[in-house]
């Protein structure tokens, strides 16, 4: 009875214990940057860090390792690195509510998600952590600013700017979501304030031109996400002069319109409405203004909104008809896109057309509709008509040629000129709150705005202000700190003071995917030579909440690193993968919803494999993947079948596989040249689906075949270890040493298949009705019985004796070469 060795049961929980150890004593996924390989570099967008990872993190993670290890196995020398974005407002009301520092809770809350990250065996080089609320980071975030100071893209302005009175800071567009603070869903007011922008809108052209390189490689979706943001329109600035000798220019993608001006209006929050308004009427335009400060910008240009307006008692001339337009404030047009003034062509603009209705204006078509259009504006194209005077005539031309030729009359009037326009504006940086990286700038009564000098950075952060000093004021609490305010002027010496604003975190995020080439840097923001060796980022994995604003940012920042010529790369990331949700029950996760599940049990319980491979079999990797509807019970038993084959086989490590079974053989070769174009088209769940059945046949193989000795069997086994690496690490690693090999097989080489097994081998079966030879069929040698009758049942001769000898009464099948049909 000597031979009987005694089998184990899969038990996640020791090998978990066993390789989580070894791959951190080893150091099994250290990159050395140095090193010769074609390089791979991915990169999970870094969490930020809110209590403990959570089940989105955990679906992201197992994703973006997918690649990683894919690349891994095929030579490359990968790159995949892991940091926190660990600045931002929760942490500082955690220190309010606290009385503590928010470093306290950002940095106890990092360690807690680094443990979770580490046992949950994601292939990254913890060498190179990083925070961006390091000093040793934050330095060069605010070396970064000077950078830009110096080109002149930071500058202050004074501005109405976004504020939500509840968090007490000014909010960038973006962060206004239906009139509402993003963060807390407090209504967002404006209030003027002297605030830091980045001049993003430099790169307006460059930002869309460069979309180029994304396209096929970027999700759709989040290409034209960019494009709307950016938002570019040709179009014309026309002037109009306007009683009390003011000249208005306005913005216009319809220039061939203008002979159907009738009105001309105003954005009512603009400082030009107060500058145009009359006496008599200034009284109802500050009552109106009153009114707008509750309405969000999405809600003002609503097409189906009710539209009111001021008339401001003063007229415009339109250039082409010389008529007198009345001019009106009004919500429907912003004050901060285009020029906040706005030429009303009712004819043609929809909006306009309601505003015209309302005030009961005439309306000019000018464009012909067809026949019987009636009773709204006609936006489509067509004939110019109405559009002639004594010395232009636009009728009967089509809009483009109609645009081109009026814009040269009114050009050469001096009264218009082609131009282009963006809906992007300039990015506001500065934060009144007190956990982000200080804007290195000091005030001087004499100098003015004076940089730090770099030797003095980093500007750092006081580190004994806590709870109620952390408490927004409506301006930085930094600026009660009197001590940390008050300095020398760099340039003469006298006192100054610190700006007290600190930055958006979208700055700190902007950049870190190179930082992550020599994190430790202390005599440079990155190496150069390294980070163009490294970058663009071949794999940027995240969710879709990025897809405008930190992606949007990141290559905003990377192009003026490039004009900096301190990169030589335009856009950071090469290709874009935006994973989908985790819900439960058919909606997302959540607190009220009392519907969230706590990614810790699910490890305790399942195993961290189980988990991943649930998360990764779910569905494709872009797609939502729903908690109520997957079952990681099932890929734990499937995980403990995979081992289960690499503990039975008996054959040496390296027996020649060629005597094996060659239906098995087969399989296990088409396993990975299939794998090879699933992984390249991003179908990691097909993959795991291939796996399974690759299971199942070496399982039979054992039970059924030739046994555990079968050297094809020791072959599947093997490849299953490499291939189920990719998403169940652990117990692949555990399935590597059963089968006689050294850890790790994360570094292994990425089995080769051999073309000649990819051709299915195939067989003659014979089909007999009641005994008697009738047809012939061709099979795999590896055909299922059930699939085999069923070919037998198809052919259109054996359908005919059935139908002539009364139908089927039984089927014998010996796969794969007989069927019987017994008739009658
Ligand atoms: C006259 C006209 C006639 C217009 C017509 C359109 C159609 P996009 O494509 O988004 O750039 N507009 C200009 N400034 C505006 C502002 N501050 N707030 C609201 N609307 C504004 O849109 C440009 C068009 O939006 C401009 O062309 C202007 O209306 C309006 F048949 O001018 B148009
Ligand atoms: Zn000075």
């Amino acid at each position: 009875m000597s031979e009987i060795v005694e089998k184990q049961s899969y038990d996640f929980r020791a090998i978990e214990a066993k390789w989580l150890p070894f791959w951190e004593q080893d150091g099994t996924f250290v990159t050395n940057t140095a090193d010769s390989r074609p390089k791979k570099y991915v990169c999970d967008m870094f969490p930020y860090p809110s209590g403990d990872l959570h089940m989105g993190h955990a679906e992201a993670f197992a994703i973006g390792d997918v690649p990683a290890r894919y690349w891994r196995l095929r030579g490359y020398n990968v790159l995949h690195p892991i940091g926190w974005d660990s600045f931002g407002l929760p942490a500082e009301n955690a220190a309010i509510k606290n009385n503590a520092h928010p470093a306290e809770w950002t940095y106890n809350n990092i360690e807690t998600q680094a443990e979770s990250f580490k046992r949950y065996g994601i292939s990254v080089d913890w060498t190179r952590r990083l925070h961006t609320s390091d000093e040793l980071y934050y330095r060069w975030t605010q070396w970064l600013f000077l950078r830009l100071y110096e080109r002149g893209l930071a500058y202050r302005r004074n501005s109405p700017v976004n504020w939500c009175p509840s968090c007490q800071t000014v909010l960038a567009n973006e962060q206004v979501v239906s009139g509402a603070c993003e963060r807390c869903g407090t209504p967002v007011t404006k209030k003027a304030l002297n605030q830091w922008y980045f001049k993003i809108t430099d790169y307006a052209d460059r930002l869309l031109e460069d979309m180029a390189q994304l396209e096929g490689t970027w999700p759709e979706r989040v290409l034209a996400m960019q494009r709307n943001w950016i938002g570019r329109s040709e179009g014309a600035h026309l002037d109009f002069p306007v009683d009390g000798g003011h000249t208005v220019t306005v913005f216009t993608t319809r220039p061939d319109t203008v002979f159907g001006a009738t009105f001309f209006v105003v954005a009512a929050d603009a400082e030009l409405a107060t500058e145009l308004v009359t006496d008599e009427q200034s009284g109802e335009l500050e009552a109106y203004r009153e009114q707008l400060k509750s309405v969000s910008d999405i809600e003002r240009q609503a097409t189906d909104r009710k539209k009111t307006g001021v008339f401001l008692g003063v007229y415009a001339t339109n250039p082409t008809t010389g008529a007198r337009m009345p001019v009106y404030a009004t919500d429907y047009v912003l004050a901060d896109y285009g020029t906040g003034a706005v030429m009303g062509v009712p004819g043609q603009d929809q909006r306009d057309w309601e505003f015209a209705t309302a005030f009961d204006l005439p309306i000019v078509r000018t464009v012909q509709p067809a026949a019987d259009f009636e009773g709204e504006a006609y936006t489509g194209e067509g004939p110019a008509i109405n559009s002639a005077n004594a010395e232009i005539s636009l009728d009967g031309m089509e809009v483009e040629e109609a645009k081109a030729k009026i814009i040269d009359w009114l050009d050469s009037k001096g009264a218009g000129r082609a131009t282009v326009n963006y809906r992007l504006r300039d990015w506001l940086v500065s934060r009144q709150r007190f956990w982000g990286a200080p804007i290195p700038i000091i005030h001087c009564p004499d100098c003015g705005e004076v940089p730090v000098p770099e030797d003095q950075l980093p500007v750092t952060l006081p580190t004994d202000m806590r709870g109620e000093q952390l408490a927004p004021k409506g301006q930085s609490p930094l600026a009660s700190n009197t001590d940390w305010v008050s300095v020398g002027c760099p340039v003469c010496g006298k006192p100054a003071t610190r700006d007290t604003d600190t930055m958006d975190t979208f700055v700190d995020s902007s950049w870190y995917y190179i930082r992550y080439i020599d994190p430790k840097s202390t005599s440079e923001i990155f190496p150069t030579e390294q980070a163009n060796q490294w970058l663009p980022v071949d794999q940027y994995v995240g969710g879709v909440e990025h897809a405008i604003l930190h992606l949007l940012y990141s290559r905003f920042i990377t192009k003026v690193l490039y004009d900096m010529d301190l990169v030589s790369f335009t856009e950071p990331f090469k290709a874009l993968l935006n994973q989908g949700q985790v819900l439960n029950g058919g909606k997302a996760m959540s607190k009220s919803l009392g519907n969230g599940v706590d990614l810790g049990e699910q490890l305790e319980a399942y195993g961290v494999d189980a988990v991943r491979l649930t998360m990764v079999f779910a569905s494709p990797p872009e797609d939502d993947v729903d908690w109520a509807d997957v079952s990681p019970a099932a890929s734990q038993k499937f995980l403990a079948r995979a081992w289960r084959l690499a503990q039975d086989v008996t054959s040496a490590r390296g027996t020649d596989p060629a005597a094996g079974a060659s239906g098995l053989r087969s399989l296990t070769h088409r396993s990975i040249a299939d794998a090879e174009s699933l992984l390249g088209a991003q179908k990691y769940n097909v993959v795991v689906a291939r796996l399974m059945e690759l299971v199942n046949a070496a399982r039979k193989e054992i039970d059924s075949g030739a046994g555990p000795a079968d050297p094809a069997v020791r072959e599947a086994a093997e490849v299953t270890a490499q291939l189920l690496s990719l998403v169940a690490p652990y117990t692949a690693e555990d399935m590597w040493q059963l089968l006689g090999h050294e850890a790790s097989v994360a570094n292994t080489a990425w089995p080769a298949y051999e073309e000649a097994l990819l051709v299915q081998e195939t067989i003659t079966a014979v089909v007999q009705v009641k005994g008697k030879l009738r047809d012939k069929l061709e099979v795999p040698v590896d055909i299922t019985e059930a699939d085999l009758e069923a070919q037998a049942l198809a052919l259109p001769k054996i359908q005919r004796y059935i139908a002539d000898d009364g139908g089927v009464r039984k089927v014998i099948v010996r796969a794969p070469k007989l069927v019987n049909v017994v008739t009658g």
